[in-house]
């Protein structure tokens, strides 16, 4: 088992501990939040794993300061968390809610009186119902809505905030929400996705100008879920598809931020589906960043099937026996690849690995422990192998596991349990695991 240590890493790493609002934050009807569409979807029967909903979730907006001790006993150095949209924007545009924004104001000086650097998401999917209502991410307009927003929280937190990462997960928040319908708004609807993936995009190189305007030290980058993407044979047309779909997967977003406009093969592929794009959108979208932030998971095969959307591609399944609770293939070497790819074929600057974690079938035991070896290994084989990558000269900054605290996992509801903080939903009493005791002791070495 590799045994990393954090003194082989820069002084200056930051080691974090990653949430969202709409999973942790509860308090859904309070000081003038208006509904999501995560909300709208979670009412819907059938959506989401055993009817669940975020009305409470983790309470963390009534039980911050207890959340943040606990990031300071970890020992962790810095808190990635995003901020909820129709909070601050109950209509999605338009009157500002300052009460929303006095709960972020204050998490961050908790954070920072506690030495913790502050590292603010934008969107983590919690778009405003008010802005679906107008057609949502596939609407333009919602691009120039998502810069209002960005607006409106960076001139009341940029004297405080530096790290901004305006975007997670791409992917999810537009073909799992608008083409696969897993994910709120719940639609299957291809040409819609795919304008959506670029309004998106388009919407996080509107925003950049605007923190940096705001935020003069701002450092601002974008969170992608990047997958190494292997064939699930060695046939021609398996090969194919495996271009293919790291076209969609990985190209699809990364070419355009970094200049050389969405990719050709997927742009034919998706023919009639293929994305409006305006004059001048190419050169807003690759404004230069200060980091990419990657969040890892798992590696994909794929196969080729003509009748599969969007690229006639299929994820199949491998043999591989080490999973977790997501049946995710745990695979640290593909960390190391894709750092090193990115490297190759970007050179997007410094990275930060924004999301690492894992889920598990954790359970108290009569002590009231929580004896989470998988996780533990899961976490320092994937330190080991960023480790890796910056030994091959990659320029990695930071390491944020995924996630602080138990919370709600989307279509899974409250049956997938990401945390190094156990979270009782009933009591919503907190208890360390091992995992986070693990990584309390590999950051004070
Ligand atoms: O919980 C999610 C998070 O919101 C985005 N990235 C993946 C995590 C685990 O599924």
């Amino acid at each position: 088992m590799p045994n990393p240590r954090r003194s082989q890493f820069p002084a200056d790493f930051r080691w974090g501990l990653s949430t969202s609002a709409f999973q942790v934050e509860g308090a859904a009807n309070v000081d003038g939040r208006a509904a999501s569409i995560w909300d709208t979807f979670c009412a819907e029967p059938g959506r989401i794993r055993g009817g669940a909903t975020a009305t409470q979730a983790c309470e963390h907006y009534d039980r911050s300061d207890e959340d943040l001790s606990l990031i300071k006993t970890i020992g962790a150095n810095a808190y990635r968390f995003s901020v909820s949209w129709p909070r601050i924007l109950p209509n999605g545009r338009g009157t500002v809610n300052v009460a929303g924004l006095d709960f972020y104001d204050r998490l961050i000086d908790g954070l920072i009186e506690r030495g913790i650097d502050p590292w603010l998401t934008l969107y983590h999917w919690d778009l405003p119902q008010a802005l679906q209502d107008k057609g949502g991410w596939p609407n333009r307009d919602t691009a120039f809505a998502f810069e209002e927003f960005a607006d409106a929280v960076s001139r009341r937190v940029g004297d405080r905030v530096r790290n901004w990462i305006t975007h997670n997960e791409p992917w999810c928040s537009t073909i799992k929400g608008y083409f696969e319908g897993e994910f709120a708004p719940g639609l299957k609807d291809l040409g819609a996705a795919i304008q959506s993936t670029h309004h998106v995009l388009l919407s996080h190189g509107l925003a950049i100008p605007v923190l940096r305007q705001n935020v003069p030290q701002a450092l601002c980058g974008i969170a992608l879920s990047l997958h190494p993407i292997f064939a699930a044979s060695e046939s021609e047309a398996d090969h194919a598809a495996m271009v293919r779909h790291d076209g969609i997967r990985n190209r699809w977003f990364l070419d355009p931020l970094y200049g050389s406009g969405y990719p050709e093969d997927i742009l034919a592929e998706l023919g009639a589906s293929a994305p409006t794009i305006q004059s001048g959108d190419i050169d807003i979208i690759s404004t230069p960043t200060d980091f990419l932030g990657v969040n890892y998971y798992f590696r994909e095969f794929v196969a080729d099937d003509a009748k599969e959307l969007p690229v006639r591609t299929r994820v199949t399944e491998t043999a591989a026996a080490d999973r977790t609770g997501f049946n995710w293939e745990v695979y640290p070497e593909g960390l190391t690849d894709l750092l090193q790819r990115l490297e190759r074929d970007y050179r997007p600057g410094p990275i930060v690995v924004t999301e690492n974690g894992a889920t598990y079938p954790d359970e108290l035991d009569p002590e009231g422990a929580i004896k989470d070896s998988d996780r533990v290994s899961f976490i320092r084989r994937h330190i080991d192998a960023l480790h890796l990558a910056m030994k091959g000269g990659v320029d990695v900054k930071g390491y944020f596991v995924w996630s602080l605290l138990d919370n709600f996992e989307w279509a899974e509801g409250y049956s997938k349990r990401f945390g190094l903080v156990h979270v009782d939903f009933q009591t919503q009493k907190r208890t360390m695991k091992d995992s986070a005791k693990w990584y309390s002791e590999f950051l004070r070495n």
